[in-house]
């Protein structure tokens, strides 16, 4: 596929489904060199707190930076969203083995964004196999908002999508080699299981929104974007420089 564009076909089950991939992104040689850097970037830190050391690296990390807005990311997005792209966040999914399984649920439930519009990459760091909780999503689902209530079973989040709702029978496990990615919206409904195996399963998400989309400050007041493609055409949000 030239400079990564989608062709029509992608284009239509993307919103047919939801979601698209696994696709190709990174070599395998190069995602091993990342990879060294990602796991040296996610070690204990007593400088930063859990949560700083997994989410919005991109904003302090040059490899981080690089890996959110490369060309197989930003051109796909840029064929179903359009030019003006603006990279809102990322959060590493560490699942060593025994983390626990994250509910089924539709990504605008939890987040600050008016009208609720992003489009994430999910990108492989390590393989990512249904034994070790690979993501699984159910094709179809973001046509429709779910009612979100408080998780059971002790969860890694607070709410999860109602399962009167969900039909699980549908479900597709996006197995990825590392270096692979998927693509999918706010509402496409997903999930992974506790890992069961002896292997760690690392994702990072990369969150884009578009120039309309105001994110609101009710969570992190002083977070700031930065302008991946095009022209951020509505001046809503803060926005920022990559790392140098
Ligand atoms: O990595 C996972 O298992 C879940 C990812 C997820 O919920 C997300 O990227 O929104």
């Amino acid at each position: 596929m030239k400079n990564n564009l989608l062709d029509e076909r992608s284009i239509d089950r993307f919103r047919k489904d939801g979601f698209l991939g696994p696709l190709p992104l990174i070599d395998e040689d190069e995602i091993d060199e990342i990879r060294s850097i990602i796991d040296v970037l996610l070690m204990e830190d007593s400088s930063k707190s859990i949560f700083e050391q997994k989410h919005n690296r991109h904003l302090d990390n040059t490899t981080v930076y690089s890996l959110s807005t490369h060309p197989g990311i930003v051109n796909r997005l840029g064929s179903l969203y359009g030019p003006d792209l603006l990279l809102w966040r990322t959060n590493f999914f560490v699942k060593d083995p025994g983390s626990k399984e994250i509910p089924w649920h539709q990504d605008h439930n939890y987040w600050p964004l008016e009208p609720p519009i992003v489009a994430s990459a999910w990108i492989a760091i390590d393989d990512s196999t249904v034994e070790n909780g690979c993501v699984q999503v159910i094709p179809g689902s973001h046509r429709k908002t779910l009612p979100h209530i408080p998780s059971v079973n002790n969860m890694e989040f607070k709410e999860m999508g109602d399962p009167n709702y969900i039909d699980e029978t549908q479900l597709i496990n996006l197995e990825m080699r590392a270096g692979e990615c998927i693509l999918f919206n706010e509402r496409t409904v997903h999930h992974s299981d506790a890992n069961t195996s002896k292997k760690r399963r690392i994702g990072l998400a990369v969150r884009m929104i578009l120039p309309i989309v105001k994110v609101l400050n009710w969570d992190s007041p002083n977070h700031a974007l930065i302008q991946v493609t095009g022209e951020d055409t509505m001046g809503f949000n803060r926005l920022t420089k990559p790392p140098t």
